[in-house]
């Protein structure tokens, strides 16, 4: 698929998930480095920088797009000439497409560790690596049940129910405002992750934070499940993960607010769960506290952090 293409699926949500919008745009820019008709080395970078801005441009807050396109674009600095370049982004973008896979499956072998037989689990919205560790459970043979929440406005539930359904578990289907009632029969909720930033906080679909208080307050364990990509390495220079806001009009439809004048309908697609509330995160390196964070920006995403505070520093330098 082109870039172009790609762009506006992830745009339109037909391309969603977090992993899943990482790995097609990463696939996005493989096909442009395989196709792009440059005639040396700075063309072949002028036009991947492009591709990339388009991608990057499509949605703010899953930390784990800019994240990947950072690593398959990683070889156009290195590069020496326009072969070299070409073949550097395109086994990078190959290699990325086979660890984020294998880090799902991973983050799946580890979280079924926490699921036991007889157990009830929730999990919001829908997360192939939460579900990974879901499924996983089943895979082997444990006899659980799953709630699943509905997802306003996105109805991702959706998504979700239909795949435990696949795998034969047991589920039950609730609205987002049922969370709190269910909740004592619960134990143990999985959730994935757009972002994971420095202090443990992580940024999921909108209503996370809600379930995570839900639990907190019935002390009932609360698990995140992400791979190493979703962590932001930007939150250690202090940015802060941006909230997608979409329009109004997929919460309401745009003829009804219309004729109420003195109504705005807001319509945030994530919000942020403090660490505080989170009792693991389960990434493919292990899992940890929420508190570890910084150990997995600084080990595991393969970013030399130096490097970027004064790639950071230096852009800042040049701005002001
Ligand atoms: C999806 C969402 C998912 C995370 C993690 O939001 O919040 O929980 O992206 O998913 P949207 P995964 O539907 O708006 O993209 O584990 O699949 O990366």
């Amino acid at each position: 698929m082109t870039v172009h293409a790609t762009a506006e699926k992830i745009k339109r949500m037909e391309i969603r998930g977090a992993g899943r919008i990482a790995r097609a745009a990463v696939e996005a820019l493989r096909a442009h480095a395989r196709e792009l008709d440059a005639r040396d080395l700075a063309g072949f970078r002028k036009g991947m920088e492009e591709a990339a801005g388009l991608l990057l441009a499509t949605r703010p807050t899953a930390v784990s797009l800019p994240n990947a396109v950072h690593l398959v674009m990683a070889p156009l600095g290195k590069a020496e000439d326009l072969g070299e370049a070409r073949d550097g982004v395109i086994r990078a973008a190959d290699q990325f497409i086979r660890s984020s896979k294998g880090a799902v499956e991973r983050i799946g072998e580890i979280g079924a560790h926490h699921i036991a037989d007889g157990e009830t689990i929730l999990t919001h919205c829908n997360s192939e690596a939460a579900l990974s560790c879901i499924i996983t459970a089943a895979r082997q043979g444990k006899d659980f049940e799953v709630f699943a929440t509905e997802v306003r406005p996105g109805n991702q539930g959706l998504l979700t129910i239909q795949a435990l359904s696949d795998a034969g578990i047991p589920t039950h289907y609730i609205v987002d405002s049922a969370v709190r009632h269910f909740m004592n029969r619960i134990d143990r909720v999985f959730v994935g992750a757009d972002a994971v930033a420095v202090n443990g906080a992580v940024v999921n679909k909108i209503g996370t934070s809600l379930v995570a208080l839900a639990a907190h307050e019935a002390r009932t364990p609360f698990i995140v499940a992400a791979e190493t990509y979703k962590f932001a390495p930007r939150t250690t220079l202090g940015e802060l993960v941006e909230i997608e806001e979409r329009a109004g009009d997929e919460v309401l439809p745009k003829a009804r607010v219309e004729k109420l004048p003195r109504v705005t309908v807001h319509n945030p697609v994530f919000d942020v769960t403090p660490a505080a509330y989170i009792d693991l995160i389960v990434t493919e390196e292990g899992a940890i506290p929420p508190s570890l964070a910084y150990i997995i920006i600084r080990e595991f995403l393969g970013w030399d952090i130096e490097e970027f505070h004064k790639t950071f520093q230096i852009a800042h330098r040049d701005q002001g």
